[in-house]
């Protein structure tokens, strides 16, 4: 009997990030009619599931990780009517739509919060963490984990904002709840779920194990007996602190825990070592290169992949690992190393145009809670302005957070009104409009890549091997199965480079710069890409 391959392991998903995607009613904030006006802009890139960062009620301390009341739509994004209708027409178009679960904390503002900080003796207590002490346990977005509350005496913890109370996952009652939620979600009919910093509900915080905890298996089996067991759907678990090992092993199996993970130990090499996401540090890419190879190798037959680069935490792709001054080319280049690997491949809005990182002059138009936060921090300890300000130029989350450019016209077509954050200035020449009316734009060349992928099943199945390893300018490898061999070449290099194909026969299936001649004593353009097949088909 063949194989049943799962619908998701051969899915384009397409992460929008409601507040910036496109705005309807002209508040300058993107929202769900908007979304529902794109679905053919999406459809027609190849997308087959749409990830929908959070659009519950939320104060929007931390963009709607900050959740108030999971049960409804923040009048912001519209309302559950607009919700049903956009899970209706993304079916209509014969694709699926997954949400962002985040159960690691609430707002401060949710009824359970209110009511656990009003008495020691409340029946809501024990959903969060309280002490009578602060442990040395810091914040992720700086500071402190520990908020003291005076009207019980005691401190509660949040690894985020201290609007962002931790959830007690140690309490059945509070499990039972959340279940309660998951499940209200999936019956109303949408796919899946993206599950935010998932890896942190095994926590022990005593213990000072926050990721990857004690209780992290036993806890995600429970979520899935009690909601994803039966049910035709995806999810995937966003887990920062997650061993590459530990992620092959959480998504293997008949029945995996999760079927992939957001796994981050590429996103970490431009960083010091143990010195956190602002000490820079230039990417070497060998070490970049060999993660992903360890990746491929552990997930290989055993557990299964997601791949992206960038997400609406995460700096542009261009701008990280590309250069913006070539900007398409390197665009398509990272698309055809990073999707030309076996997993789920993710596009993060804007990346399918070659968006860039923003450079604002002044910290006040930057609306990120945690770079409003490291701005004090840094600045205070001494560092000057201007040296704080690359820092966040390079890392700061506002960075993919800028409305989408639709086209030239005014606030890049994303709303009549002020938009939330501010538009990057570059929309005249970086939007939508202008990269579809280009049959070599970034789009196009996203949208053939993705096309290939479907069409060749070695891009799903097929072993991983590298290929010019030593190369510290040049990300290549082959990708082969019992019937076919491809080679993804993608140079990282602004200069040219020589390039030795080891092959007489070979097919071009995709690449960046057509004039390019294919030989084997050749020499590349700076950031030239493309996929060969080895031999005859
Ligand atoms: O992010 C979790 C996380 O640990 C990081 O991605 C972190 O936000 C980033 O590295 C800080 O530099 C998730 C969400 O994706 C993020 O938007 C939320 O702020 C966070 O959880 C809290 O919900």
């Amino acid at each position: 009997m063949e194989k049943q391959v799962k619908w998701w392991k051969n899915a384009l998903v397409y992460q929008v990030y409601p507040l910036s995607f496109m705005d309807s009613n002209q508040d300058g904030y993107g929202d769900l009619k908007g979304i529902t006006s794109q679905l053919d802009y999406l459809k027609n890139l190849g997308v087959d599931v749409i990830w929908l960062s959070p659009v519950y009620e939320s104060p929007m301390d931390d963009n709607g990780y900050d959740i108030k009341n999971y049960l409804a739509i923040d009048p912001i994004f519209g309302n559950m009517e607009d919700m049903k209708n956009l899970i209706f027409q993304t079916h209509q178009k014969k694709m699926r739509l997954i949400m962002d679960l985040v159960v690691n904390h609430t707002s401060d503002e949710h009824h359970w919060f209110l009511e656990s900080k009003s008495s020691k003796d409340n029946p809501y207590r024990d959903y969060y963490v309280w002490r009578d002490e602060p442990s040395t346990i810091g914040s992720v977005f700086g500071g402190s984990a520990w908020e003291y509350d005076e009207v019980t005496d005691s401190y509660y913890f949040h690894l985020f904002s201290k609007k962002q109370p931790d959830l007690n996952w140690d309490n059945p009652v509070l499990r039972e709840k959340i279940y309660a939620i998951v499940n209200f979600w999936l019956d109303m009919g949408i796919d899946g779920f993206r599950l935010d910093v998932i890896d942190l509900i095994g926590k022990d915080i005593d213990r000072h194990i926050l990721s990857d905890g004690p209780h992290l298996n036993e806890r995600l089996q429970e979520l899935y007996d009690q909601c994803f067991r039966g049910r035709d759907i995806m999810t995937v678990g966003e887990m920062p602190g997650l061993s590459l090992e530990r992620a092959a092993a959480i998504t293997s199996g008949e029945n995996p825990l999760l079927d992939m993970i957001f796994q981050f130990s590429h996103i970490s090499l431009d960083e010091v070592p143990g010195q956190g996401k602002w000490a820079l540090k230039k990417l070497d890419l060998i070490e970049f290169k060999n993660v992903f190879e360890k990746l491929q190798h552990l997930m290989y037959n055993h557990g299964w992949n997601s791949l992206f680069l960038a997400n609406h935490d995460q700096p542009r792709a261009v701008s990280r690992y590309g250069s913006t001054l070539y900007r398409m080319e390197s665009a398509k280049m990272l698309a055809t190393v990073l999707y030309g690997m076996q997993g789920t491949p993710y596009v993060y809005q804007g990346e399918e145009i070659g968006m860039t990182g923003v450079r604002f002059d002044n910290i006040d138009q930057y609306k990120d809670i945690e770079t409003k936060n490291i701005y004090q921090i840094l600045t205070h300890q001494g560092i000057p302005h201007e040296k704080v300000m690359e820092a966040i130029y390079a890392k700061g989350r506002d960075n993919s957070r800028t409305p989408f450019q639709w086209n030239d016209s005014k606030n890049a077509g994303f709303s009549e009104g002020n938009p939330w954050l501010d538009v990057n200035p570059n929309y005249l020449e970086i939007n939508a409009k202008k990269d579809l009316s280009n049959p070599n734009g970034v789009y196009a060349y996203f949208k053939k890549l993705f096309q290939i992928r479907k069409s060749n099943p070695v891009f799903l199945e097929g072993r991983f091997i590298p290929f010019m390893k030593e190369n510290e300018k040049i990300f290549a490898y082959y990708r082969e199965d019992d019937q076919d061999k491809v080679l993804i070449i993608g140079s990282f290099s602004d200069e040219k480079m020589k390039l030795e194909i080891p092959f007489e026969q070979f097919e071009l299936l995709i690449s960046n710069d057509e004039s390019v001649e294919i030989k084997n004593h050749m020499e590349i353009p700076p950031y030239y890409a493309c996929i060969l097949r080895i031999g005859e088909k």
